[in-house]
C-alpha cells in the first residue's frame, strides 16, 4: 500500500491589531490558492490564525478581550475561506479563540482552538489547548504579557486523533509541542500526521538566556516526538513582529525519522509542503518504537499519578 499525502503548512506573518478578520482571511485564501498550486492536500495554518496575538495585552475585566474570538466556526467572516477549501479540493486547519455559548452548560467558555476539516469541506473534528503557558495576572516587570492563562480555560477533552486523509490525523497547539506527553498521548492512537500551530515569542521575559535558543528548542521538541512515535509532525508559525514583539517563525515538517524535510524560509507569509508517506510510520512504529512489545507503563506510574517533582 502507498499513502502518499501531500502536507503543507501555512505560516503567517503577523497581524495587526486593527486588521479585519475579512483582511486575514484574504490572506489565508492566498496561501490556500499558493498550497493548491502545489498540490496540497493539507494545509495547516498557525494557532490564533485569525487575529493577532492578544494574550500579549492586558484587561481588566476579561470580556475586554471577546471581540477577537469566534462563536461559531465557520461563521460570516470565515465562509468564504472553507467554501474555497472545498472549491479546491483542500482539507485545512485552523487556529483560532473559541468562545463558547452559555447555553450548552450554562457557562461561557474561552478556548484556544483548532478546527480540522477535510478535502470535501465537512468538518473532522476540533482540538481545544491542553497545556496554557504564562500567566494569569498582569506582570507589568515584563515588556510585554503572556496572559494565555488568563484568557484561555485548560481543555480537559484530551488528544484526540481522527482518521481522514487516509491515515490518522491529531492536533495540538504551541506549547503542547513541548511536553512529550502530548506526542505519546497520540502516538498510543497510532497517529501518523500531528499538526501543531504556534505563536512563540522570542524573547522569554522569566530566562532571557533562553532567547537565542528559541528556534532550536522549536525543533529539538518537535523532532523528537516525531521520531518516538513514528508520526509526521508539521510545526506552523505566526511569525515575525507583531505588536513590536519578535516571534519565532522557521515553520516546518517533520518526517517520522526525526529530519525536518520542508522548512520556511521567511518570517512573513508562506507557504510550504512536502510529500508525506503514511507508510514510513510503520518503519518506526513497529521496530524501535513498537509500543506493544518493548512499553512499560506499569514503570511509568508516575506520569499518570504525580504533577509536580517530589524529591527523594
Ligand atoms: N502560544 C504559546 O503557547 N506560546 C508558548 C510561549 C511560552 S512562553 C510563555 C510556547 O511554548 O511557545
Amino acid at each position: 500500500m502507498n499513502r502518499r499525502l501531500r502536507l503543507g503548512a501555512g505560516q503567517l506573518g503577523p497581524i495587526a491589531q486593527d486588521e479585519s478578520r475579512e483582511s486575514v482571511v484574504q490572506r489565508l485564501i492566498s496561501l490556500l490558492h499558493q498550497a493548491a498550486d502545489a498540490g496540497v492536500e493539507l494545509l495547516a495554518f498557525p494557532e490564533l490564525a485569525l487575529t493577532t496575538f492578544f494574550p500579549r495585552s492586558y484587561t481588566e475585566d476579561i470580556s475586554g478581550h471577546d471581540h477577537y474570538y469566534e462563536t461559531a466556526m465557520p461563521n460570516p467572516a470565515t465562509q468564504p475561506l472553507f467554501d474555497e477549501a472545498k472549491r479546491l479540493g483542500v482539507g485545512f486547519s485552523l487556529g483560532y479563540a473559541e468562545l463558547t455559548d452559555a447555553s450548552v452548560d450554562g457557562v461561557v467558555h474561552r478556548f484556544n482552538t483548532t478546527i480540522l476539516v477535510e478535502r470535501d469541506g465537512s468538518i473532522v473534528g476540533h482540538y481545544r489547548k491542553i497545556h496554557i503557558p504564562g500567566h494569569e495576572k498582569d506582570e507589568p516587570w515584563r515588556p510585554f504579557q503572556h496572559l494565555e492563562r488568563r484568557y484561555f480555560e485548560e481543555s480537559n477533552e484530551g488528544f484526540g486523533v481522527h482518521r481522514c486523509f487516509d491515515g490518522i490525523v491529531g492536533m495540538a497547539t504551541c506549547n503542547d509541542r513541548r511536553w512529550p506527553e502530548t506526542y505519546r498521548e497520540m502516538g498510543l492512537q497510532g497517529v501518523e500526521v500531528v499538526l501543531i500551530g504556534y505563536n512563540t515569542p522570542i524573547y522569554y521575559a522569566p530566562d532571557p538566556g533562553q532567547n537565542a535558543l528559541a528556534g532550536f528548542h522549536n525543533h529539538l521538541v518537535m523532532q523528537a516526538g516525531a521520531y518516538q512515535n513514528g508520526t509526521w509532525v508539521v510545526g506552523i508559525a505566526k511569525g515575525g513582529i507583531e505588536e513590536g514583539v519578535e516571534s519565532l517563525a522557521q515553520s516546518c515538517i517533520i518526517a517520522p525519522s526525526g529530519q525536518i524535510v520542508a522548512q520556511a524560509v521567511t518570517n512573513g507569509d508562506e507557504v510550504i509542503s512536502a510529500v508525506a508517506n503514511l507508510e514510513l510510520c510503520a518503519n518506526f512504529k513497529e521496530t524501535l518504537f513498537d509500543f506493544a512489545r518493548y512499553r512499560r507503563p506499569e514503570m511509568y506510574q508516575r506520569i499518570t499519578n504525580q504533577k509536580g517533582v517530589i524529591l527523594p
